[in-house]
């Protein structure tokens, strides 16, 4: 038996309100089917479902679903943790790390979606890959949560993409708790874990639970607010030369807890007793409210601290906060040869069903929802509904794109999240000749998954260049292409933009004549060139006088100076930056035409222009480098020898920023030496500034090379 029911509870807490009444949300006019014993779960009756039941009714509401990220550094157990709470939580199946390229290299690259229900709760986890490369990742996982798990490796200080994911969760004000992994492992040492925290990461944490050792085995954790030990070894007592440290702890920890509200600390400065229930709401307020964060700890490989981190997942995962113009934000999408794009929205209002005519507000379509999943496990179920609070998936959706919003009439668009811009490029090139056309599609099909891929031909070079994070997330590309859309691609170092243009002011002149059977051809042009400033581009003027070249023929003039600045006399790339201008001529009455001047103006061009001292230009751009202090000394002068001009070093946050200007020649590969130069502890941008001169004699060595490979070819 069904049950109709016109609103959906709106919050978390099961609080019963006034006389039962569960409080509709403003402008909520959606009709919710809920069982019976879920309603009375909601208004707080104590009617708890099984996770089995749960799923059979198939729609839970806002209250009971909660979005948990997981991030930190590679190899800290992330995936392997997840696996184990879903398994934990009863899922079967679990499919993690599946992709070809992820089995091949061992670890995780893309965003992983899965879900299980623990006790009343639906937890939908989204797992981030850990290598820095993938950052993006932990943007997604970060930004669609309602709390991060940061997981940390119990045997390590903190690592490099834990402090950038760290600095990612500040940035979205995300609440946040830490998973120590590893506690099986002999050297894991929670105190040591715990200085490292404070010290790296700069906020207040504080263990809630203390791994628990017998004989050097994690036999369990003790709950520091209840003092009970859990584990499956239920037998393990506390050990006298911990018990002292353990109740050190829970001092400290309940006036931590009992700071964070006023009431409690009230009660704590005056001795008064404090339930366990109250230290409870205050520590998931504190949570919730990003001024604590809980320190748990276990082993995915051994299971031990994982229903616990359930249980707390549970307990301090605030509800997502309901909207009232219900909005899906495209958070991540999954390309699929044969399924097409997936996507995997969050419904933040309202419950999802098929047939939903809401508004694509990037392109201002209407768009139909067809093909509704839900997740389950680490599985996607044809539900064709999904309750506000959850995460979908969304199939056959015309022009989805990362980061876009679809929306009932009148909603904003979700802030697209700070993800950085690629910095590494590669030239693509198909191993087989004819694969172009199906390269070009495979590719910007591949790239619109990702925030921090990019596509597209230089003007200049005719390549094309794909533009990501570093060699690793590039080459995933590479095989994907391979696997995915069956095309081989080889990358290169990308050729360089380089433009030509002119040092002086010159004149030349040029007369095309031919005198065949019938109609000749004639046409002389005389023609002064002058640089422009940088940027200008291109110039045409006429300053003939008299008629010498008849009006209808300086078209052709102009277009013949075109077309002899799309090859420079250097090298053969094009000139910029050059006004032209035409001051002379002759004509023939019967010979000339539109075709007779532009030969002669195409000449007359090359002529001046290798008499107006040519130069290369190449790009500059400006890189800005944020690294710890320690590397400011190298960072420096490997720009300097670079061709590198800092513009100036500020400390922002414990951390140098370096601005500089350098050639792009010089940075074909500085996401990698800078990874290795720093142990992967800077970031780095950069973006195109302008043209300019290169040094002479690296002239003369490009313009050697290029006409070298062009008489071998
Ligand atoms: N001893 C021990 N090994 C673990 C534990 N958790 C994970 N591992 C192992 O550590 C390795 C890395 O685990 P993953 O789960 O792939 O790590 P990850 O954080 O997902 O790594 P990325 O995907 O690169 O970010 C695997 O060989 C796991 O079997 C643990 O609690 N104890
Ligand atoms: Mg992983």
């Amino acid at each position: 038996m069904v049950l109709t029911f016109k609103s959906i509870f709106p919050s978390s807490s099961c609080r019963v309100q006034g006389a039962g009444e569960a409080p509709a949300p403003k402008n909520h006019n959606a009709r919710h089917l809920v069982h019976p014993r879920g309603l009375a779960f909601a208004l707080g009756l104590g009617c708890g479902y099984t996770p089995q039941e749960f799923a059979s009714i198939g729609v839970m509401w806002m209250g009971q679903t909660r979005n948990v990220g997981f991030v930190g550094h590679s190899g800290s157990g992330k995936t392997t943790l997840a696996a184990k709470l879903l398994e934990q939580a009863g899922e079967k199946e679990i499919q993690l790390d599946s992709s070809p390229e992820e089995k091949r290299r061992g670890y995780s690259i893309d965003l992983a979606v899965c879900s299980c229900s623990w006790k009343d709760t639906k937890l939908n986890l989204l797992v981030a890959p850990g290598l820095g490369e993938f950052i993006e990742e932990t943007i997604k996982a970060t930004y669609t949560a309602d709390l991060v798990v940061l997981v940390v490796h119990g045997e390590k200080p903190v690592e490099v993409v834990t402090e950038q994911a760290w600095e990612v969760i500040a940035k979205a004000g995300k609440p946040v708790m830490v998973f120590t992994n590893m506690m099986d492992r002999p050297e894991a040492d929670p105190d040591k874990v715990l200085d490292s925290l404070r010290e790296g990461l700069n906020a207040k944490f504080w263990p809630i639970q203390w791994p628990l050792k017998e004989n050097g085995e994690l036999v369990g954790v003790i709950d520091l607010l209840t003092g009970e030990i859990r584990g499956p070894k239920g037998k393990a007592t506390i050990p006298d030369d911990v018990a002292g440290h353990v109740e050190e702890l829970k001092a400290q920890l309940v006036e931590e807890i009992a700071s964070l509200d006023d009431a409690l600390a009230e009660k704590f400065l005056s001795d008064e007793e404090i339930s366990p229930e109250e230290l409870a709401s205050a520590l998931a307020k504190g949570v919730s409210e990003g001024t604590f964060v809980p320190v748990l700890w276990g082993s995915a490989e051994s299971g031990i601290g994982i229903p616990e981190l359930l249980d707390a997942l549970r307990a301090l995962a605030p509800a997502p906060t309901p909207e009232e113009k219900p909005r899906l934000w495209a958070f991540n999408i999954l390309s699929d040869p044969y399924l097409g794009r997936i996507a995997f929205v969050r419904v933040t209002g309202g419950e999802l069903s098929e047939g939903n005519a809401w508004v694509h507000l990037r392109t201002g379509n209407k768009v139909q929802l067809r093909d509704i999943y839900t997740l389950r496990g680490t599985k996607l179920e044809k539900s064709g509904k999904a309750a506000a609070g959850d995460i979908a998936a969304l199939g056959k959706l015309e022009d989805i794109a990362l980061g876009d919003t679809i929306a009932v009439e009148g909603a904003e668009p979700f802030p697209e999240p700070p993800f950085p811009k690629p910095v590494f490029s590669r030239a693509v090139y198909p191993k087989s000749q004819g694969d172009e056309e199906k390269l070009s599609t495979a590719l910007r099909e591949v790239v619109t998954t990702k925030a921090t891929l990019k596509f597209e031909r230089d003007n200049v070079t005719k390549e094309a260049i794909l533009s990501g994070m570093g060699d690793v997330q590039l080459d995933v590309v590479r095989e994907r292409l391979k696997n995915r859309y069956n095309v081989e691609v080889e990358l290169r170092i990308p050729k360089i933009p380089y433009l030509e243009t002119i040092r002086k002011q010159a004149t030349a002149q040029y007369r095309h004549k031919k005198q065949t059977g019938g109609h000749g051809q004639f046409g002389e042009v005389h023609l002064r060139i002058e640089p422009l400033p940088r940027g200008e581009g291109f110039q045409f003027l006429d300053e003939t006088k008299g008629g010498v070249i008849p009006q209808q023929f300086i078209p052709g003039v102009e277009k013949g100076v075109r077309e002899a600045m799309q090859e420079g006399v250097l090298a053969g790339y094009p000139m910029v930056d050059i006004k032209a201008v035409v001051f002379y001529g002759m004509y023939h009455p019967v010979d000339s035409s539109e075709l007779s001047f532009k030969i002669a103006a195409r000449q007359a061009f090359k002529l001046a222009a290798e008499k107006a001292d040519p130069a290369l230009l190449e790009p500059i751009m400006l890189l800005t480098v944020t690294a710890p202090e320690a590397f400011t000394g190298d960072i420096i002068s490997d720009l300097n020898a670079r061709r590198g001009k800092v513009l100036g070093m500020e400390s922002q946050d414990g951390k140098t920023v370096v601005k500089a200007e350098v050639p792009l020649a010089e940075l074909l590969s500085y996401a990698l030496d800078l990874k290795s130069m720093t142990q992967g502890r800077a970031t780095f941008q950069m973006e195109f500034l302008r043209y300019d001169f290169v040094p002479a004699q690296l002239q003369e060595k490009i313009v050697a090379e290029v006409n070298a490979a062009k008489e071998s070819s």
